[in-house]
């Protein structure tokens, strides 16, 4: 027992002060505050129980920050207090009661703050004037940042109309967290490292040797109380002292306000959690603070933490656990998101057993695999994310290479096993072109044949300016799928009457919503002759529409107008090559793979003929010519085999410039392009004098007006 302490306590020096290192020397913070703080109690529950085992160089003996050695100590002439924590509403309650019963007072005043998160740091003015600045330190010994703290512009470099002898103030500097965003997304344009996170570059801003880095650093700094004053008089209450800190050129922050009673005290706290993710700068908790500097002085000090006092923090969001497996979820639009499956971990007051790592790119920065140690965050409303990985705790073989390989996303989607794609995500279509998302997504091109898109893909289908199948909604979708009713979209053109009412009844006993009037026997059959007949009505529909409805990513109804009337015909859309595509106006590259993506996927094939064989029909056209296309007027036939392309390609190609492409030849042909082993209709062409082509004079013309290519 004591020799498992022992080592115990071996280890836990090892790990805090390689946390320690990392955090103030390097400013990369690797393990989570809370789970540092956690092994610190560890260590001082152990030394407490065995106090001969407490050596000069234990962590214990250093509470606070070690300084680098590249700043002049500075001691402070009135100590850096530090703040007892409660975590609870309990520890808040015996906190009050503690201050009622030993003033003998009832709900005395608190001012109560937001506890910023950044570095606590004390400036010392005479007459006035700001002569030094210094970070806390360990409370009585800081570094000497004076220069840096000049180059800040919330730091008064003077008081506005004050000349005492000398006056400390105190409190945060800290990032603004839009300055913070901003010059992450600066440094990694230049290639450069960014920030950890708010509280890290607000550290290692002040840490600089240059101050010109400083500068150019977004630090502002808040004012909280005050050390050493000589030569003026305070107010009495620490709140009169905030408004005066205000008068001579401090920021205080808006949030501070005043409260009484532990519902009181509770109440700020509930407020400025909701705040909290709106606010401007990273805070971990408020404080609460007896306004009344009299009542301070009667409840005194334990140690260096103020009895008048108390930080309430917000529980940890982000902990250490480890990643058991790797899985990839296929959303309802066919977004394939990877999720990491964790060991249970308590984070920020909810059990956590799964954190996204958004996509693959995600996944490969971070380089996370299966048994990994990783820090997963649960901030506010967002679902959790895991943020980084610990290297030197990943499972190792004997040999020394890592047990687990690098993970690699899957290429086939692990709910249907269509093939997976790559794409740029479009944000928006606007009359300059697409505007693409950062990254590409990885999506399923089973569309409507994958499970985990059925729904979605059905809801669209049935839509109003789909196939418009009225009374065909979310919830009867919902149920016609999950009772195992359609599978497939064609399955909703052989639902039958009995199968409407058959579905409704199990739906009905599922949910426990068994009308009365089923009960007696009545059967409503009204809904479902109507659903029937809006279902048989959009049989006979236009291409345009099916075009949109069959779900193709970034094919909208004005894009599915535009292919309706390019192409005229289902069959030649489906053939036509993304050059082609790419032909016809306001069609780039995104979305013209969009669709040749599409209709490479057999099981999308396989729903349309199955449309097809349930009787949805469409009157198919001639394709129209680009109206003004470099071929406008010209009539091209194509005969014999070609080499690089079938017939129908080059057709589409040919009117996609606005060419008519005729299956006969006459005196009206403007052009016959002869492939290998043509027979009559290079006969014909010669005898009328028509223009005779072979494909490598084809071939030029596409190269001329770009839509040629193989
Ligand atoms: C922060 N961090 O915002 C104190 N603090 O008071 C506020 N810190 C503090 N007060 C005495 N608002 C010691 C620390």
């Amino acid at each position: 027992m004591t020799e498992s302490a022992r080592k115990r306590l071996d280890e836990l020096k090892g790990l805090i002060d390689n946390a320690n290192y990392r955090y103030h020397v390097l400013d990369e913070p690797e393990v989570p505050d809370a789970v540092f703080d956690g092994w610190m109690r560890e260590l001082l529950e152990i030394e407490a129980a065995h106090p001969g085992w407490v050596t000069a160089d234990s962590p214990s003996r250093r509470v606070g920050a070690t300084a680098s050695g590249a700043f002049e100590p500075v001691a402070h002439a009135m100590p850096m207090l530090s703040l007892g924590n409660a975590f609870s509403d309990e520890e808040v309650r015996d906190f009050v009661l503690r201050i009622e019963d030993e003033l003998g007072v009832r709900a005395p005043d608190f001012s109560v703050e937001p506890k910023i998160d950044g570095l606590a740091i004390s400036l010392r003015y005479e007459r006035g004037v700001l002569v030094s600045g210094a970070t806390r330190g360990d409370g009585e010994t800081g570094e000497n940042v004076t220069e840096n703290l000049r180059t800040i512009a919330s730091v008064p470099l003077r008081l506005r109309g004050l000349d005492a002898a000398v006056l400390e103030v105190r409190g945060e500097v800290f990032m603004p967290r839009q300055g913070f965003e901003q010059f992450n997304r600066a440094a990694l344009e230049a290639g450069q490292k960014p920030l950890a996170n708010p509280r890290n570059g607000a550290a290692g801003s002040l840490r600089q040797l240059d101050p010109a880095v400083t500068a150019r650093r977004p630090l502002a700094f808040f004012a909280y109380g005050v050390g050493v004053v000589e030569g003026w008089t305070l107010p009495a209450k620490h709140s009169q002292t905030m408004a005066q800190l205000r008068e001579l050129g401090f920021k205080v922050s808006p949030e501070v306000a005043m409260a009484s009673g532990t519902e009181g005290l509770l109440a700020y706290f509930a407020r400025i959690g909701a705040l909290r993710d709106g606010l401007d700068y990273d805070i971990d908790g408020v404080v609460y603070k007896l306004d009344d500097y009299a009542q301070q002085k009667a409840m005194g000090f334990v140690s260096r933490a103020p009895r008048w006092a108390l930080a309430h923090k917000f529980p940890a969001e982000e902990q250490l656990t480890t990643v058991e497996a790797i899985d990839v979820q296929v959303g309802r639009t066919g977004a394939l998101t990877p999720v990491a499956r964790l060991a249970p971990v308590q984070v920020a007051g909810v059990t956590v057993t799964n954190a996204t790592l958004h996509n693959a790119e995600q996944i490969a920065r971070l380089d996370v695999r299966i048994g990994d140690t990783v820090v997963v965050r649960r901030a506010g409303d967002v679902i959790p994310e895991v943020v980084r990985v610990l290297p030197d705790r990943r499972p190792m073989q004997s040999n020394g290479s890592p047990l687990h390989e690098p993970y690699r996303f899957p290429d086939v989607c692990p709910v249907c096993g269509s093939a997976t794609q790559a794409v740029q995500r479009v944000v928006r279509q606007t009359k300059a072109g697409v505007e693409l998302g950062e990254g590409a997504a990885i999506i399923c091109t089973g569309g409507l044949f994958c499970s985990a898109q059925r729904k979605q893909a059905l809801i669209h289908f049935a839509s109003r300016k789909a196939m418009d199948i009225e009374g065909l909604g979310e919830q009867l979708i919902d149920d016609l799928v999950e009772l195992g009713f359609v599978t497939s979209l064609s399955d909703l053109y052989r639902l039958s009457l009995d199968d409407l009412l058959e579905m409704r009844r199990r739906a009905d006993e599922r949910d426990g919503t068994v009308p009365e009037t089923v009960k007696q026997g009545k059967v409503a059959t009204r809904w479902a002759e109507n659903l029937l007949a809006s279902i048989a009505a959009s049989r006979s529909t236009r291409l345009e529409r099916l075009l949109f409805a069959l779900g193709i990513r970034d094919v909208g109804e004005s894009t599915a107008k535009l292919l309706a009337k390019y192409f005229g015909s289902l069959d030649r859309l489906m053939q036509a090559d993304a050059d082609t595509l790419q032909g016809i106006p306001d069609i780039g590259p995104v979305v013209a793979a969009n669709i040749t993506g599409f209709f490479a996927e057999s099981h999308n094939r396989d729903v349309i003929a199955g449309l097809r064989g349930a009787g949805v029909e469409w009157p198919e056209s001639e394709p129209q010519r680009a109206e003004d296309g470099p071929l406008a007027g010209q009539t091209f036939v194509l005969t014999g085999a070609l080499q690089a392309f079938t017939r129908d390609e080059a057709a589409a190609r040919l009117e996609s410039l606005g060419a008519k492409v005729a299956s006969s030849v006459s005196k009206k042909t403007s052009v016959v392009v002869a492939g290998e082993a043509a027979g009559s209709k290079l006969e014909k062409a010669k005898q009328l004098g028509v223009a005779v082509w072979d494909e490598t004079a084809l071939q030029q013309l596409f190269d001329e007006h770009g839509a040629g290519g193989g």
